[in-house]
């Protein structure tokens, strides 16, 4: 049993190192929804990702905090909790509000591994040693600070470079990158930037030779990506159009992508998000974990689910330093030489949240206690 005494919900704001441009836009500060469970004297974390604006999901952290506060913490608060996996039923009354969910059952994953005194990795079935790592870079003011980031990257070991792209930056960028790198891992993410008046111009994308190519179309689309699948060579991966292990099912029959990006907040949690990677490993389909520009507290719980086996493809977990002047864990996220990421084996998430920077950071908190508990 896992008694759950309070659940802390707090906002903290915290500038990028370098500012992030997607096909939706540019974020140069994050606010970030953190949550913090407390159960007879251990302290477990959760990282919400949703983002400041309703772009790349329809949640929000404001949107986040009123569903936390008003229905989900309530609800985890009452009920009888043995393990992080029983939070999609505690939850099930409520409908959407995955990146809200997410936060509060990664916490309590995170106090279930200290419970049960093992690492986090090793309580969600993981089995890998190290994770391959690659990185997203972002849409920059010119080519050659692409080509400079990209050299950088490259330098530090990351093993795969993902290209955001849109239209207006996308071939000319990519003929550019290869004819400078012929043989790099590549891929790009048009984050449903293009509709299929582009068809044409994205089967041309093939004689790149790129691994994937991630959610060209809409955010909520199978059918139309399953019309693209069959005119590219190249594997079409899918990020938003994901939202639980049916959609995984519906997308990888219908053939409207051949490798899928698992995001635990975009999913609901740890138990739906280990529910898709199964179920794409049971058909073949390799997965690799997303980021959402997280702190320490979710790149840690990223870091442990990728460790599970079909996490096969380098994913976009990467340094806490490309992130943040200062992340707000101790240790920092490295990654090797190799373009690796050593999973943690210590019990628990296996980075210490840096509790004074964090208070000092947090510009909102609202805590909910449970009731006294009768003992017999
Ligand atoms: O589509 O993967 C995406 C960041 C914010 C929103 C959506 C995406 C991303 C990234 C960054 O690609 C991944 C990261 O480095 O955390
Ligand atoms: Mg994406």
């Amino acid at each position: 049993m896992l008694n759950i005494d309070a659940i802390h919900l707090r906002e903290i704001n915290l500038p990028l190192a370098h500012p992030f441009e997607t096909s939706f836009g540019i974020t140069t500060s994050r606010r970030i929804l953190l949550i913090e469970l407390e159960s007879e004297g251990l302290t477990a974390w959760g990282e919400c990702v949703a983002g400041e604006h309703p772009y790349f999901s329809d949640e929000t952290i404001d949107t986040a905090w009123i569903i936390t506060e008003s229905e989900l913490a309530p609800r985890l608060l009452e009920a009888h909790v043995e393990r992080g996996g029983d939070c999609p039923n505690i939850f099930r009354q409520v409908r959407g509000h995955r990146m809200a969910k997410a936060a509060l059952e990664n916490a309590v994953w995170d106090l279930e591994a200290q419970v049960r005194r093992v690492s986090l990795a090793e309580l969600l079935g993981g089995t890998r040693d190290v994770i391959p790592c690659g990185v997203s870079i972002g849409i920059q003011p010119s080519p050659d600070h692409l080509m400079d980031k990209i050299a950088t990257e490259l330098a530090a070991g990351y093993q795969r470079i993902k290209l955001k792209c849109k239209p207006g930056w996308d071939v000319s960028i990519f003929e550019a990158v290869r004819d400078r790198w012929p043989d790099i891992t590549l891929s790009c993410d048009a984050n449903s930037a293009y509709r299929m008046k582009d068809l044409e111009n994205i089967v041309d994308w093939d004689r790149f030779n790129l691994l994937m190519i991630e959610q060209p179309l809409w955010y909520d689309d199978f059918y139309f990506h399953s019309m693209l699948q069959k005119r590219l060579l190249t594997s079409i991966c899918l990020d938003e159009s994901i939202r639980n292990r049916r959609d995984a099912l519906a997308a990888i029959d219908m053939e409207s992508c051949r490798i899928i990006n698992i995001k635990v907040g975009r999913v609901g949690g740890f138990s739906e998000a280990v529910a898709v990677h199964n179920a794409a490993e049971e058909r073949g389909i390799p997965v690799w974990c997303g980021g959402m520009l997280e702190t320490g507290i979710g790149r840690s719980h990223n870091i442990a689910l990728a460790s599970l086996p079909n996490f096969s493809l380098p994913g976009d977990v990467s340094a806490s330093s490309r992130y943040w002047a200062q992340d707000i864990i101790e240790p920092q996220v490295t990654v090797s030489a190799k373009g690796e990421i050593a999973v943690p084996t210590t019990i628990g998430r296996g980075f210490e949240v840096q509790r004074d920077r964090v208070e000092s950071l947090t510009v909102r908190r609202q805590t909910l206690h449970a009731k006294a508990r009768v003992t017999a």
